[in-house]
């Protein structure tokens, strides 16, 4: 009975921990844009998949470039009013985005992004996919070891 409890303790630590994994894992980008800023302007991803969804809450056109990155994120810049969304690969680092519309980069829009690699999102959190993964390993050796224990044949733990 002890050793029941001990067990549920134990899944429902890992399982609330998986939890906290996923929501560290998040990568997508929301921001707004007016004259002349991204609202947020410092962003923290933990997936190489990035996904945008600007909302253009301003008056003039805007868009979104990476720094060292060909071309704007969105085809065409945002409207006033429009919002939009599109999903880019980038390689875990740390970059400067701003609004590629002529002006508007000097006149403050310009932001930081932050990528971090797998490993890292695993070091300040648990990885999405390896939270999992234990969970299932760790499942099966406490199936295992209940059966074995019943069967006589087990190492005391
Ligand atoms: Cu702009």
């Amino acid at each position: 009975m002890f050793m029941r409890l001990g067990v549920v303790s134990v899944l429902a630590a890992l399982v609330s921990l998986a939890f906290v994994g996923l929501a560290q894992a998040q990568s997508t980008v929301t921001m707004d844009a007016i004259e002349f800023a991204f609202n947020p302007s410092t962003v923290n991803v933990a997936s190489t998949s990035v996904t945008f969804n600007l909302s253009n809450e301003g008056q003039f056109p805007h868009n979104i470039a990476i720094e060292g990155r060909d071309g704007s994120i969105f085809a065409e810049d945002l409207n006033a009013g429009q919002s939009a969304s599109a999903t880019i690969t980038l390689a875990p680092g740390t970059y400067t985005f701003y609004c590629p519309v002529p002006g508007h980069r000097e006149r403050g829009m310009v932001g930081t992004l932050t990528v971090a690699s797998a490993q890292a999102a695993r070091a300040g959190g648990l990885d999405p996919v390896m939270v999992p993964a234990a969970l299932a390993v760790l499942g099966i050796f406490l199936l295992g070891s209940g059966y074995l224990r019943r069967r006589g044949v087990a190492p005391r733990a």
